[in-house]
Formats: C-alpha cells, structure tokens, sequence
C-alpha cells in the first residue's frame, strides 16, 4: 500500500510538479546561496532560463568538492535561526560535509521516509528496531522520524550493543529492522554465538542501506534472518536516507521519490546525460529543500534509472541498486574492476562467509591485489581445492586473478559493529 497518492500518480503530473518546483528551487538557491548565484552567472544561465526539468541540463554541477569548499555553511540558503538541524556525512577524508534542515525539511524527509517504510511492507502499529548511528549521520535520525512518522513503534537502539540487540529483538519481538548490510550479518552472527536462530524470530524485513549490497549478499542476508530484505538508499547531501527504496512487492528496483528528488543519469567522465536504461552516476536536484537547495548533485554512485511500470503501482522511476560508487574503481595492472564484481564471483561459493577484504599494494612499480575471504570450513585439502575454484571462476568472469587469496578462518576478518562497512583497503 502506498502512502501518499502523489507515489501513483500519472507520471504527466509528477512532471508538472517537478517543473514548479524546480523552478522555484533554482530561484531560492540563486537568490540565497552566493556559490550558486556565482555558479550560474558563470555559466551564463539565468534562473528564468530553467522553466521545465528538459532545461536543467543547463545548470552547472555541484561537487563533493563544492560542499568542502563551502565549508560548513556556505551552501545554506537559509538564516541560522530557520534552521532546526545539522547532521554531517561521514566522511573519510578531509573535512565533513554539513548540512542543514528547516521544520519544513525534517517533515518532508519523516514523509519521504515513512513512504519508504510503507512500501517496505511495514505498518502502522509495527515496531521497528532501528540499528543505525544516532548523531551526525543521517541513519538513525532518519529512520527513527519515518518510523514515527507512519504511526509505528521505534526502539532507538543505534549501532553497537549487538548483544543487548539481539536480545531486544527477541524480547520485543519487533517487525523490523533497519540498519546497514553488513551490520545485519553480523548480528545474526552474533545472534547464533548466543544459541539464538534469528530466522526463527517474529522480525520479517530488514531495511538495509547506507553501504552497497550485491544480490549475492541480499541472498546470505535473506536466508541467515529469514526476513524479505528492503534496500533503501539516500545521501546527506541530499537529505539522508528515503531518497529511493524498493517496494516490497516487486523488489526490483529503488523508487525515487520523484516529486522531492530530481533524478539523471550521466556519463561519470564527460557529465553527458544518458538515455533510460545506460548504466552512470547518479545526480540528483533537490525540489522542495529549503535550508540547503542542491543542483546537479554529482553522487558517485553508479546506477540505471528505468519509467518502465512497476508491479507495485507505483508510477515513479527507479533506480538498480547500488553496488558500486565511480570512485570505488579499482584498476589493477590495466583491469578495471569494481569490488562488487569480485564479491559477485566470490559469493557464488556457498562454503564461504560473507565476509572478504581486499588490499592494494604496489611493489615496483606494479600493482598487488590481495584478496582475502573466510571458509567455513578449517580442512587445509578442501580450502586447496576451493581456492582453485574461485580463481579459475574469476579468471573467466573478470579475465582478472589476485596476486595472493587468502582463505582464513571463520571470524578472522574484522566486523564493523558501528558505521560503516570497509572492505578494500588501498595501501599505493
Ligand atoms: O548513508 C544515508 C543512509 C542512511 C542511507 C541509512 C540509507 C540508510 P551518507 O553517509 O551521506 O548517507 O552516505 C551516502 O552512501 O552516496 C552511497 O554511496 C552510499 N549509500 C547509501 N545508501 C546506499 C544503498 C547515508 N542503499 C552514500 N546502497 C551514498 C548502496 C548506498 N550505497
């Protein structure tokens, strides 16, 4: 069921909206915001010039780099006292990225996150134990407003105490859960190590996000907790999580919640927006954001968008998931290779845990590749004849062989109790 009617709409009038609205958001941040008003100037585009969303190709791109330069407040468009919340992306390197909500903004992503619940399959009156990071991150905030917001029950329990929540989850007995990928594996690990089946408790969904999952690992998660698994997707830039989501219907395919999000495709070397269906980074226009207005958002995250009919009704475009960022690729000795296809091929083995690293050195001048992976089994012979395995199978899918795989013992790789997820390490 869905939450809003806007989600069914025909897409004739969501375009009529997302001309409106975009129109006033290019005003609101020239007026408001001296980055953009010097963006635009630059480019020589007024914003009378941007009239329907076919005009925004003409708009400049807004960068990582934008936001960092803009450091902490530049890109706010409104005064201090109108803003009600900061939250900061997590950022690895350099300085956060801060960003910044109206009253006004926190109501539209409680909706655009409680449509995301709704469509997940949760309902008013569910409980839900919401396993991301409270603070600055997004995640937890996020969720737990959405949560609130379709009139279910939220245990704001956060990242970390795995224990204490694998107790409440059976304690409480709660519907869902939401937290990152990774984290739900571990905790159905840990879950076991207390003599506890997680796929024999009351939870049915978890709401996974924040962090790529290939369909290889969706697959583990689903069949270790017994639950239907829900990917939803989202950026602080942007607003946090519930920009898109699947529906629990169709899984196939994240909706963007399109009347809030403005969503293109483009070429990630040239910005040359692509046709429906051609696989590039995503970027995103906010069209209803008042503390920080966002234009042509360079996401780095690699995706294809897609109008075709969904089974669930809904009318808005959807977007794959999410297993790769335009950054994460790595190119070792002239391959190129995303992390998501080596655990793709990895995965297939049903002996191995879901849990690998890869590490990149380079020794003279040469790149190294290492590549390490937990067996569940501890017998030298079959670890033997499984790493052969796993080599010829990514020498045939990939045309690529790592220089050393490793494969170790059950627990040996490091879990990641709060945050998230790191899986490649590059030492170069
Ligand atoms: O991760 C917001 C979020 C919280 C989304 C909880 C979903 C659930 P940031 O910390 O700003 O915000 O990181 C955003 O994380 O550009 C993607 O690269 C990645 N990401 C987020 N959701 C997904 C997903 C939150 N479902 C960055 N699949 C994004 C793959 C995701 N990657």
């Amino acid at each position: 069921m869905s939450y809003t009617q806007t989600e069914t709409a025909p897409r004739s009038e969501i375009r009529a909206l997302q001309n409106e609205r975009l129109r006033e958001t290019v005003r609101h941040a020239y007026d408001n915001v001296a980055f953009y008003r010097d963006e635009l100037d630059a480019a020589g585009v007024s914003p009378d010039d941007i009239q329907t969303v076919d005009d925004i190709r003409q708009l400049p791109f807004t960068t990582k780099e934008d936001f960092r330069a803009e450091y902490p407040d530049g890109l706010f468009a409104v005064d201090d006292a109108d803003v009600c919340r900061i939250h900061a992306s997590s950022g690895t390197t350099g300085k956060p990225k801060i960003v910044s909500y109206t009253d006004e903004d926190v109501a539209v992503w409680s909706e655009v996150v409680a449509r995301s619940l709704a469509a997940a399959g949760v309902e008013p009156g569910d409980t839900v134990q919401n396993g991301y990071g409270y603070g600055l991150f997004t995640g937890g905030l996020g969720l737990h407003y959405g949560i609130e917001e379709l009139g279910a029950t939220v245990i704001p329990i956060g990242g970390g105490q795995t224990q204490r929540q694998v107790e409440l989850l059976q304690d409480l007995e709660s519907d869902a859960l939401s937290c990152t990928p990774s984290y739900s594996l571990y905790l159905a690990e840990t879950a076991a190590e207390m003599g506890i089946d997680v796929a024999d408790l009351p939870v049915s969904t978890v709401i996974f996000g924040a962090e790529p999952c290939t369909n290889p690992m969706r697959e583990e998660i689903e069949d270790r907790l017994g639950v239907t698994g829900i990917d939803i997707y989202g950026l602080s830039e942007i607003i946090g999580p519930g920009v898109s989501v699947e529906c629990h219907d169709a899984q196939d395919g994240l909706h963007i919640w399109e009347d809030h999000f403005y969503p293109e495709v483009v070429d990630p070397t040239t910005g040359e927006p692509l046709p429906e269906g051609e696989e590039g980074e995503l970027v995103l226009t906010t069209l209803s954001k008042e503390a920080l207005p966002v234009l042509r958002y360079r996401t780095g995250d690699l995706t294809t968008l897609t109008t075709e009919k969904c089974a669930c009704g809904r009318t808005m475009v959807r977007m794959d998931n999410v297993t790769g960022r335009a950054d994460d690729l790595i190119i070792v000795r002239g391959v190129n290779l995303y992390p998501s296809e080596i655990e793709d091929v990895v995965l297939e083995f049903d002996s191995v845990a879901p849990y690998y690293r890869i590490d990149l050195y380079r020794e003279d001048n040469l790149d190294r590749l290492e590549l390490t992976i937990e067996h569940e089994t501890d017998s030298e012979a079959d670890r033997n004849e499984l790493r052969d395995r796993i080599l010829t199978r990514l020498e045939n899918v990939l045309s690529f062989t790592p220089d050393e795989l490793e494969l170790v013992d059950p627990g040996s790789i490091e879990r990641t109790e709060v945050g998230k997820v790191k899986r490649v390490y590059d030492h170069r």
